[in-house]
């Protein structure tokens, strides 16, 4: 075996986006693309020698390869030691937790998230630093410069590990730990949450729950917690083994995608209570019985009943959510006597907020909640979490969210995504909307009056650092609001990014359903942003 320079040239479209750099299989498969890639982060941190470098994903088409690929790089440039999932599996919460629990310098994950897998789907990875958590924006910017100027890579002619059972091996020098994918995630959980008291509610008789794993990575972690530690009866976990294509489904935990499991939760004689994860197990969907829990309230409710919890018994330091997320945690914030930090889209911007202990919980209206345990967000964790919580309250699902609407109001909220806009549509739309801004503020629209119109703009609190153009908003004097953004996560033209959000103190009007609640606004967000005239779209492709 030998260490070998490989030439090679920049690729000009290495930009990572809100979540690692994703784009088609195709991509990553031609020579040296993701090699480019991985020596660019090596490069960037300056080099491997010597350190602990933590390795695995969501299993998706190419997985493996990608793997293989990388032990391969990291071994030639002497790594002390890389921690690999067995079969080259690692949930994105469970690199985060493995990286922080062994000590590791950093992570590289492949993931392309809920984004659809197999041969002609989407491939991805990313780098996440020595807390457990995504690159920030000032590395993932250094990374890519340097992909623009990469001339070589190094890696090894042969070597090849066995991954496909725990244990040891060495390669170049390197020490390859193969690991199982689930235990220290699992020892995480049973640490944080009453596991007998959840046992017990399993045990009772009385409570059924589904979890859909969506043929992604969650399978094997749902299956051993839900299943074999908590005792749910067998079945419980459906779609619980990992597919390279997922199926040929879009893991995607949300009422679209996961309609098998919405069917399940609203038949009659369905399950207490339902939960999906996505392709890598960092979002999450929560269902009661015929009970849909937006992500949004999710948050919300979670951070008001925290204190129930073994792990957060101590009660939340602070929230943090994406400023597209609804505002309804703020309240709870409010009330906690605790700060709520407002950040843009993507879980990076939590990480310096939960570094310092500013803040326990945080989420993102994506199906995305998380806490200080790790530096991702974390699906089964929040399932577990509401699972706990249900256990703790003896309440129902939609108990437990009426009863909190009662006490903090509702928040009416819908994301209004139109997919596959081609981008310089897309872009002329978010330009013209900018220059609208001015003459937005003061106006009547909807019968409500616009208070804030501006391009969303983020200082760092802790390292001061300025993240621009992260989503226009219209705030409105009675706190509805309407934000537009871009995705950066898709790999084919662009996605347009609707959020509408309103409102609701009376109780007596808790019970619209939320796009009738919604219609003034969704209307003037259509009619503002010029929608059916940039996109040629009279309706969205997914309304979640
Ligand atoms: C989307 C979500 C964002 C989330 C990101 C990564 O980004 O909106 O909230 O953090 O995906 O999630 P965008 O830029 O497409 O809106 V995941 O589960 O795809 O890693
Ligand atoms: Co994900």
């Amino acid at each position: 075996m030998n260490t070998i320079d490989i030439e090679t040239r920049p690729f000009p479209d290495q930009k990572p986006g809100t979540s690692g750099l994703r784009k088609r299989v195709s991509v990553f498969r031609q020579p040296h693309y993701l090699e480019n890639f991985v020596q660019s982060i090596f490069n960037t941190i300056g080099g491997l020698g010597g350190k602990t470098l933590v390795l695995g994903g969501d299993g998706r088409y190419h997985n493996l390869a990608a793997i293989r690929t990388i032990l391969r790089m990291a071994a030639s440039s002497g790594a002390k030691r890389i921690i690999v999932g067995r079969d080259g599996l690692l949930s994105t919460p469970a690199a985060s937790c493995v990286i922080r629990s062994r000590q590791a310098d950093g992570g590289i994950i492949l993931s392309a998230s809920h984004n659809p897998g197999g041969e002609q789907g989407d491939f991805g990875i990313k780098f996440n630093a020595a807390n457990g958590g995504p690159a920030p924006e000032s590395l993932t910017e250094r990374i890519y410069r340097e992909s623009r100027e990469i001339t070589s890579y190094r890696t090894l002619d042969t070597g090849e590990v066995d991954l496909s059972s725990d244990g040891e091996h060495e390669l170049n020098g390197t020490r390859i730990e193969v690991i199982d994918p689930v235990d220290d995630y699992a020892r995480q959980m049973e640490s944080l949450f009453d596991f007998n008291l959840i046992h017990q509610m399993f045990n009772s008789g009385h409570f059924r729950m589904r979890f859909d794993a969506m043929s992604a990575v969650t399978g094997p972690y749902a299956t051993r917690i839900l299943e074999q530690m908590l005792g749910g009866e067998p079945g419980t976990v459906m779609n619980g083994v990992p597919l390279e294509d997922f199926g040929g489904l879009h893991p995607d935990p949300n009422l679209v995608y996961a309609k098998e499991l919405v069917e399940i939760l609203y038949s009659s004689g369905g399950p207490d209570f339902g939960a999906a994860a996505d392709g890598d197990g960092d979002r999450n969907m929560i269902l009661g019985k015929r009970f849909f829990v937006t992500p949004s309230d999710s948050l919300a409710v979670m951070a008001a009943n925290a204190h129930l919890l073994p792990g957060y018994r101590m009660g939340v330091r602070g929230i943090a959510r994406s400023m597209p997320t609804s505002s309804a945690a703020d309240r709870v914030a409010e009330a906690l006597g605790v700060e709520c930090y407002e950040t843009p889209t993507g879980w990076k911007f939590f990480g310096n907020l939960l570094d310092e202990g500013r803040i326990t919980l945080c989420g993102e209206e994506s199906f995305g909640t998380g806490s200080d345990h790790v530096r991702e967000k974390d699906g089964l964790w929040a399932v577990l979490f509401w699972l706990n919580m249900l256990a703790a309250r003896r309440e129902s699902v939609d108990t437990i969210v009426r009863s909190h609407w009662r006490q903090y109001g509702r928040n009416y909220y819908s994301r209004h995504d139109y997919e596959g806009v081609p981008a310089d549509a897309a872009e002329s739309l978010m330009v013209a909307l900018r220059e609208k801004l001015p003459g937005l503020r003061g106006q009547r629209i909807a019968g409500r009056v616009a208070a804030i119109a501006d391009d969303f703009e983020y200082t760092d609190p802790i390292d001061g650092s300025v993240t621009s153009h992260q989503g226009i908003r219209l705030i409105f004097e009675d706190g509805a609001r309407i934000v537009y953004r871009l995705s950066g996560t898709g790999t084919e033209g662009a996605t347009l990014r609707v959020y509408i959000e309103s409102f609701e103190a009376d109780p007596d009007l808790h019970d619209l359903e939320t796009q009738t609640a919604l219609i003034d606004l969704i209307e003037a967000a259509g009619e503002i942003g010029g929608i059916r005239h940039y996109t040629g779209r009279d309706k969205p492709t997914v309304i979640t």
